[in-house]
């Protein structure tokens, strides 16, 4: 004889259910400790808060740093399994600081110790920029060279060998372009890699490559 079949019926609608799951994700994401921390650092303007709101999604807080009136953002995100604390760093040109700016991003950096710091510069001008990637690398800290606004450099005909530059600096390099998130999954594939020493720094750029057109 056939068992009759148990129905449970939830009072719930399934918008409901699924509203009071994602709470609870949110929630547990707001409370477990992150397991690995990134900081993005770089110069005022070469677009590091356009790159954290791409990588960051769950949650956002700002705060003064503790003692300043200098604001850092913090945000969450998961990566293969794995909750990424992000922080949005003051502006700096050098390790060397002159800012109060400048102060808290260096202290950020020395006193929380991120498992990756990504290193964001203008693509346009990187010879500008890459004495503070060599203080980063000099300074024992795992980078990762972010070339952001590749759109504007590619438009005035700049062209970077970013698989040579890796190779020099013997760190990861993407290209990247902030305002489309055109190589943002391959930052965060690398920053995931990095974080767990597992990366190659010769990485196949997504955009701007030696047989990329645009
Ligand atoms: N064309 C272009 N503009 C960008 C890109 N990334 C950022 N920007 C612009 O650069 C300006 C500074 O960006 P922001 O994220 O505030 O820079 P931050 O000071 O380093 O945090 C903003 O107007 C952005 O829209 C990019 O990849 N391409
Ligand atoms: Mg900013």
């Amino acid at each position: 004889m056939n068992q009759p079949v148990k129905q449970v019926k939830s009072q719930r609608s399934l918008g409901a259910r699924i509203w009071a799951w994602w709470s609870k994700m949110r929630q547990r994401s707001l409370e477990a400790p992150p397991q690995k921390r990134v900081a993005i650092v770089g110069s005022p303007n070469v677009g590091k808060s356009l790159i954290f709101n791409r990588l960051t999604g769950i949650y956002v807080t700002v705060s003064n740093y503790p003692g300043t009136t200098v604001e850092v953002f913090r945000g969450r995100t998961y990566i293969e399994g794995v909750l990424y604390e992000i922080i949005d760093t003051p502006g700096m040109y050098s390790l060397l600081p002159c800012s109060e700016e400048e102060r808290v991003a260096r202290r950020l950096l020395m006193e929380e110790r991120p498992d990756v710091v990504v290193h964001v510069v203008d693509a346009k001008n990187l010879e500008r920029m890459l004495p503070l990637t060599l203080q980063l690398i000099e300074a024992d800290f795992p980078v990762i060279l972010a070339l952001n606004m590749m759109d504007e450099a590619v438009k005035v005909g700049i062209r970077i060998d970013t698989e040579l530059l890796a190779d020099i600096l013997c760190v990861p390099v993407i290209p990247v372009i902030a305002t489309t998130g055109q190589g943002i999954a391959q930052l965060r594939r690398v920053i995931h890699e990095v974080a767990h020493g597992s990366t190659a720094y010769t990485i196949r750029p997504e955009i701007g490559g030696s047989d990329s057109r645009n």
